[in-house]
């Protein structure tokens, strides 16, 4: 089994971060050029996914998807749960882990990739084929990477974890999509109190630096 992952990239982290929780342990090869925004073109070549994370099982089957890979981790390691340990916290997880990924992730994804001269031509990750960037997204992405930061903001009142008492996967993707924003000079805007505290305690588990 090999994690393949790129240590300067969000979507990695997340499986990274999972796995520290868990306390598994499992191959990982980074496959970024380094000093460059780009993967080894032997791993693309490779692998028609394209994208990182991706796990190769031992039977040669290929995992893409940062949470499906954690949805093969958490069925084979069930204990602690971090996908939810009865239907209604696995819906609550699934939901915000989702929201996390579409309405945060996504977004600083738009931002991000239609605005940097380094990724001209490659504006969506995972496709060959030359992907032009669409400036006006890259505004509309910030714009909804507010509205993100504003609603996890608001969930953080009253609840100490994204998806309600317990860490869980939906406080990974949250954590990796405000560090990314943050490196990305589009970090929490003014307030965001319960975010801050929520980032500041999340971020003291040891897995926060996987
Ligand atoms: N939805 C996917 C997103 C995967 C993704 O976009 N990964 C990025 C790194 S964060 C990537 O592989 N980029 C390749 C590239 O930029 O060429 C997941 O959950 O794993």
């Amino acid at each position: 089994m090999r994690l393949y992952s790129w240590d300067i990239a969000p979507n990695p982290r997340r499986v990274r971060i999972y796995l520290a929780e868990k306390g598994l342990d499992v191959p990982i090869e980074d496959v970024g050029v380094p000093g460059k925004p780009v993967l080894r073109p032997d791993f693309l070549a490779k692998f028609g996914h394209r994208r990182v994370p991706l796990l190769e099982l031992d039977d040669g089957a290929c995992i893409g998807e940062a949470m499906a890979i954690c949805r093969y981790f958490e069925l084979l390691h069930p204990d602690p749960p971090l996908m939810g340990g009865d239907p209604r916290d696995a819906a609550l997880i699934e939901m915000w882990e989702r929201l996390a990924e579409w309405e945060g992730l996504h977004a600083l994804s738009e931002a991000f990739r239609n605005s940097r001269k380094s990724f001209a031509g490659r504006a969506l990750a995972g496709y060959g084929a030359p992907m032009p960037q669409i400036p006006a997204l890259a505004e509309r992405g910030a714009a909804r990477l507010k509205l993100f930061h504003d609603k996890f903001d608001a969930q953080l009142e009253d609840h100490e974890f994204v998806a309600g008492e317990g860490y869980s996967v939906a406080d990974i993707t949250t954590l990796c999509t405000v560090d990314f924003a943050e490196f990305c000079g589009l970090g929490m805007p003014d307030g965001c109190a319960n975010l801050r505290r929520w980032h500041e305690t999340v971020s003291a588990r040891p897995s926060a630096t996987a």
